[in-house]
């Protein structure tokens, strides 16, 4: 494996990948230039403040911008290694959009110089890194591309997935094995002496079409796997069997570790990438499909629940607690949680809808024109709300007082007040 990376890196997306891993780059010793289109985010980071919560970032990019080993700008500056972590939607049809990933190539290829290397971290179906490759050839025909020969290539292609886990993002990125898979070998090492920077896991190396197809797989096994625990839920409420009490038991065999239903699967990662698997191979993917049906329903089905015991009062007062996709996180995207607050409000326009949602200081855009939907503190929207529907189990939730659900209809998606 290839020395220490000592170079000049350019990480371009600065989201919720593309900075933890620029602050772990320039927490490790190297000068990283950080590029974001959005001058906001850009103006942010220049200032050392994090524009997200992700606990443990804040203080390691004030100290990376305040020893000036992380500086940001709109502009893509030449560097000796071009990391690109930005989005990777999925279009109407559940194919990838890939466009940013073109708009950041277009950027990176005039400047690139002999030597360089350009990762790809954003998640991709496989022959995405192979594509970038290709396209840095039409864009610099002047350079020998690594897809194109078996010789020493110009410039150098690389997919590193990540696979950190969001609210334990910092301490995943150094702890977790690393996959690293290049267009050749030599592209594969040449990456890995940057990972090495700052990951203490194994770094396991690949081609890059394994790397690509290995990340999809792991975010569909965890799609699958909760898509069982969702219709398990179902099926036990078909049945008036409570689920929660179904899974403890049956997770005492050696060899059973059913995992959480919820009121659906959120997030910009397990809820789009195995699109990614289906749009690539729509014939073989039947169960990968259906676990996608399943966790994208589930926030319908927890909506009408909630609109049926509506049916019992008046004038009821509905509180949803929680917003975001999971716990303890501000991250709206794609959230079971807010979908669900969506349908009941849009069913029921005049339902006096109480939200909470500790993580925000202000309703998003889906919710900001209801005129019966409020934020409120928990204690206010639970001593006035007839039914209470708790949505995501922040810890917040969790340390309420039980007193304050006596005499009130409770229907508890995440388990917590069993
Ligand atoms: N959820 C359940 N039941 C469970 C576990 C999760 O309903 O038992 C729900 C959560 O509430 C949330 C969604 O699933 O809505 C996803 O949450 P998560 O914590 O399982 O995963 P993410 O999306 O935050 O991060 C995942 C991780 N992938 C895997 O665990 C295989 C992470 O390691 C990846 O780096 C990340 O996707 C990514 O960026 O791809």
């Amino acid at each position: 494996m290839e020395e220490k990376f000592t170079g000049s890196i350019a990480v371009i997306g600065l989201g919720y990948i593309g900075l933890p891993t620029a602050v772990a780059l320039a927490t490790g010793g190297i000068e990283v230039v950080g590029v974001d289109v959005n001058e906001r985010i850009v103006g942010a980071v220049a200032r050392g403040e994090v524009p997200f919560v992700e606990p443990d970032l804040a203080i390691g990019l004030s100290g990376a911008v305040s020893m000036e080993r992380l500086t940001a700008t709109t502009k893509v500056p030449e560097a000796d290694a071009y990391i690109i972590a930005v989005p990777t939607p999925f279009a109407d049809d559940h194919q990838a959009d890939l466009s940013f990933v073109r708009s950041a190539v277009e950027e990176v290829a005039p400047r690139l110089h002999a030597g360089a290397i350009v990762i790809l971290e954003s998640t991709s179906p496989p022959g995405t890194t192979e594509s970038v490759s290709r396209w840095i050839a039409e864009l610099r025909p002047d350079l020998l591309g690594p897809h194109a020969s078996e010789g020493v290539p110009d410039y150098y292609v690389a997919h590193c997935p990540e696979r950190v886990l969001p609210g334990r993002i910092m301490v995943e990125m150094v702890t977790n094995d690393r996959v690293v898979g290049g267009v050749t070998h030599a592209c594969a090492v040449k990456a890995a002496a940057i990972y090495k920077v700052f990951c203490q896991g194994k770094l396991v190396l690949t081609d890059a079409a394994s790397a690509e197809m290995a990340k999809l797989t792991e975010n569909a096994y965890r799609d699958v796997n909760i898509a069982l625990a969702n219709e398990l839920s179902l099926i036990c409420e078909d049945l008036r069997l409570d689920v929660w009490e179904v899974i403890r038991v049956a997770n005492h065999h050696p060899r059973v570790n059913i995992l959480t239903p919820g009121p659906g699967v959120g997030g910009h990662c397990i809820a789009v990438d195995p699109w990614f698997i289906v749009g690539a191979s729509p014939e073989q993917s039947r169960l990968i499909r259906t676990a996608r049906e399943i966790n994208d329903h589930k926030p319908h089905h927890v909506a009408q629940q909630v609109i049926r015991k509506t049916e019992r009062f008046r004038n009821p007062t509905v509180a949803c607690l929680g917003l975001t996709y999971k716990a303890n996180v501000d991250d709206l995207r794609e959230s079971p949680a807010l979908q669900i607050v969506e349908d009941i409000a849009h069913a029921l326009p005049d339902l006096d809808l109480r939200i909470v949602e500790p993580f925000t200081t202000e309703l998003p855009a889906e919710l900001r024109d209801l005129p019966n939907a409020r934020l409120q503190h928990a204690s206010e929207a639970i001593e006035d709300a007839d039914i209470v529907v708790l949505l995501v189990d922040h810890d917040h939730f969790r340390s309420l007082s039980r007193n304050w659900l006596e005499g009130k209809v409770v229907y508890d998606t995440r388990g917590i007040w069993r």
